[in-house]
């Protein structure tokens, strides 16, 4: 009875509702799972009659606060799992052909205000979703078209996440809260084994109070000895800091690894090789005003220095920045803030000095973004652009296929802009 009463009103829906896809209206049918479990909607996306037919907008509820990209069903093909804090639940897209997106069913396991989705480890479909609004941190496990939930770590507010990896820690994770002046490690993170997980806070020495004292968390190994560091930028102090392996049995310590005069605020780190060199190079927007976008280069042994930064075409606020190699070798940048998404080409062996080209493409309202990552969707090799757009409304994910550097070129010739 309740089935029927679900597929009733998807049927309802898809006979009143439109989404735009490519600039072109694309009706939203409905019909029951192939496997059977379950009414889900699909796009029918009449790509050959797009312009341009290299980006895609995917219907969401307002902007997902995460985007994932994995292969949730094991087909080899990326699906894309968005996080719907506002309204409590988390929804994966699968992509059951290139460029073709099925919506799965929407997912309460993570109850109030759910944070960060990231996959544990990359040989099982073990998941995690931080439970902010629960103070639980989720552990999962992906069964066909379903995330079931294998155990439950508490903890106060968890909010974003990071694996990483530590001599005799086994699968371990970062995690940040929504609260000031820490985050926690997390050791032996097995879903299967709950009760053999360690909990191991760290305490930022935090000067001035804030809402909140570090966001993201990125894993690294920034002085080249094979094991990660835990990267993480201070929003109020405008400081890049690490965490480093301190050896078995010790508490770990965090130090500074750059500090910004004027700094905006910078809330993550992301990691490129921006000199081709070997080591790993660090790119760090501010939030707020100037908007420079950090470039800190890395001696090889994981000191920095900081390279004139780049501008952004902002007067409101950078919210996301990934970086990442192409098929083509070179390093491109791809950040999203109020008013712009922008794309930056690092030329080859770029010294740290010289014009780094970037190609904009305007949102046209300040909705601005909420996540944004870079990764072959579509598995052709060329990166492609997902933005988890701010805006309200059914428009919350835009994909852009590459190869990006020439597609945001079309794109800027026919003054495209990302509207509401
Ligand atoms: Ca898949
Ligand atoms: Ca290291
Ligand atoms: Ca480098
Ligand atoms: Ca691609």
């Amino acid at each position: 009875m309740r089935k029927a009463v679900l597929i009733g009103i998807g049927l309802a829906l898809s006979a009143l509702v439109v989404w735009r896809i490519g600039g072109v209206p694309v009706w939203l049918a409905s019909y029951r799972s192939l496997l059977g479990t379950s009414p889900v909607s699909v796009l029918h996306v009449p790509v050959s009659e797009q312009g341009p037919e290299f980006q895609q907008t995917l219907p969401f509820h307002e902007g997902p606060f995460d985007v994932m990209a994995e292969d949730m069903d094991g087909d080899g093909r990326l699906d894309l799992g968005l996080v719907q804090h506002a309204e409590n639940y988390f929804q994966v897209y699968f992509q059951k052909s290139p460029r073709r997106f099925v919506p799965g069913l929407q997912n309460k396991i993570g109850g109030y205000h759910p944070g960060d989705l990231l996959r544990l480890r990359p040989d099982a479909p073990y998941f995690l979703l931080n439970g902010e609004g629960e103070g639980k941190i989720f552990l999962l496990e992906a069964k066909n078209d379903r995330l079931e939930a294998l155990g439950v770590i508490p903890e106060r507010a968890p909010r974003h996440a990071v694996t990483f990896h530590w001599p005799d820690w086994g699968t371990s994770i970062a995690v940040s809260p929504f609260h000031p002046g820490y985050f926690v490690l997390f050791k032996h993170v097995d879903p299967l084994h709950p009760q053999g997980i360690e909990r191991v806070p760290v305490t930022l020495d935090v000067q001035q109070p804030s809402l909140r004292a570090t966001e993201r968390l990125t894993a690294a190994d920034i002085d080249g000895d094979g094991i990660e560091e835990i990267l993480f930028a201070t929003v109020n102090t405008n400081e890049v800091g690490v965490l480093r392996y301190p050896g078995k049995d010790k508490p770990p310590l965090p130090g500074g690894l750059a500090h910004f005069e004027n700094g905006g605020y910078p809330s993550h780190v992301a990691i490129a090789d921006l000199n081709d060199d070997g080591a790993v190079d660090l790119v760090v927007p501010d939030i707020t005003s100037p908007f420079h976008v950090h470039m800190l280069m890395n001696d090889g042994k994981g000191n920095f220095s900081e390279t004139t930064p780049l501008a952004f075409p902002t007067t409101e606020g950078i919210r996301r920045f990934a970086a990442a190699r192409d098929k083509d070798g070179v390093n491109y940048l791809f950040g999203g803030g109020y008013g712009a998404l922008a794309l930056y080409r690092v030329p080859p062996g770029w010294s740290g000095q010289g014009e780094v080209p970037m190609r904009q493409i305007a949102l046209a309202d300040s909705a601005g973004v909420l996540d944004i990552l870079l990764a072959d969707i579509d598995g052709d090799g060329w990166l492609d652009g997902v933005v988890g757009r701010g805006a309200e409304g059914d428009k919350g994910v835009w994909i852009v296929y590459g190869p990006l550097w020439e597609h945001f070129g079309e794109l800027n010739n026919e003054n495209f802009v990302i509207r509401r």
